[in-house]
């Protein structure tokens, strides 16, 4: 890097004019020219190298990094997390859900991590969810409700130097905890985006928000994620959905058949994980059901691909 270029983060970019982050402040950035980012089009949550116009608060992007990950919606690159919120009983949480976000993290690899929000409603259902999803993420009770984001704590440590995009049903306390941990800067201007939403304008600009500067020691981001995106189960082939799981692939031991789909098959030692309780009981019957899922979705696949 030479005298007067400084790294950035893009925050949001709108008709060529780029936000982006550096150094604790946000700047106003155009494209040196395409030619230089190898005809590449920057997105959200990219690393940029910039250099001074001479004019306050603006600046060119000269270049840019390589990306670790991108997310197709929202449009972000680089992602560390995909925060998971649930409630702890209102809105029910729906467990499906959390194992389809859980194989879509993991198939992107992003880490993810379960944040079971409203713990003051029931505080047994809280740790009975953290309980069952113990060996398959990060997970976190929390209250963002509460006048502070004290409530928020254990989710701070997290997010702590990352990019974290949360997920998760309406109502559950996303907005919440992102006005929280953005000193109400998502608010004032994610709130708008999200009518629009439901409106004509689908389309919704990924805008990564820095988190308040007093409640992380490194600089971190985070991102809404709008309406049911990461919601459908990824297109994997059903041999693929053991792999997505950690409470089996992490105690890989041997069944009797080879191609075994660990879903009822004798001698299976998913059936013995079960048995002894290092695979929640209710997370094998919703793996069985996605399963299952899976092979009809191969088989309608294989259908329209004979008849066609
Ligand atoms: N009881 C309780 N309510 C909460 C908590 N967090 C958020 N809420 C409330 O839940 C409602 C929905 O929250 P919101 O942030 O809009 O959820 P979103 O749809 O996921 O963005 C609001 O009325 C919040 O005040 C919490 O920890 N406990
Ligand atoms: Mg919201
Ligand atoms: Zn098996």
């Amino acid at each position: 890097m030479s005298e007067g270029t400084v790294t950035g983060t893009i925050l949001k970019g709108v008709g060529g004019l780029y936000t982006v982050y550096s150094g604790g402040r946000t700047l106003d950035c155009r494209l040196r020219g395409s030619i230089r980012l190898d005809g590449r089009t920057p997105v959200t949550g990219d690393n940029v190298t910039l250099s001074f116009t001479g004019r306050d608060g603006e600046a060119v992007i000269d270049a840019l990094e390589p990306r670790r990950n991108q997310l197709i919606r929202p449009k972000v690159a680089n992602v560390d997390n995909m925060v998971l919120v649930i409630a702890s009983a209102s809105p029910a949480p729906d467990l499906f859900l959390v194992d389809k976000l859980l194989i879509a993290a993991r198939i992107a690899g992003i880490r993810p991590v379960l944040v079971i929000n409203k713990a003051d409603q029931d505080a047994g259902a809280a740790a009975r969810i953290a309980a069952q999803y113990a060996g398959a993420a990060t997970c976190l009770i929390t209250r963002a409700a509460d006048k502070d984001e004290s409530g928020l704590a254990p989710l701070l440590t997290e997010l702590d130097g990352a990019t974290s995009v949360l997920a998760g049903q309406s109502g559950v306390g996303k907005s919440t905890i992102l006005n929280l941990l953005t000193g109400g800067a998502f608010m004032s201007t994610g709130a708008v985006s999200e009518k629009t939403q439901r409106g004509r304008h689908t389309t919704r600009h990924a805008e990564l928000f820095p988190v308040a500067a007093g409640l992380v020691k490194a600089p971190s981001f985070v991102i809404d994620s709008p309406g049911f995106s990461l919601l459908e189960l990824a297109d994997i082939a059903p041999r693929e959905l053991a792999g997505c799981y950690p409470e089996i692939y992490e105690h890989a031991g041997v069944c009797r058949f080879q191609d075994c789909s660990h879903t009822g098959e004798p001698d299976c030692f998913v059936t013995e994980l079960v048995a002894g309780g290092a695979f929640p009981k209710e997370r094998y019957e919703r793996y069985k059901q996605l399963y299952r899922e899976l092979e009809s979705r191969e088989k309608n696949k294989y259908k329209k691909g004979k008849t066609t």
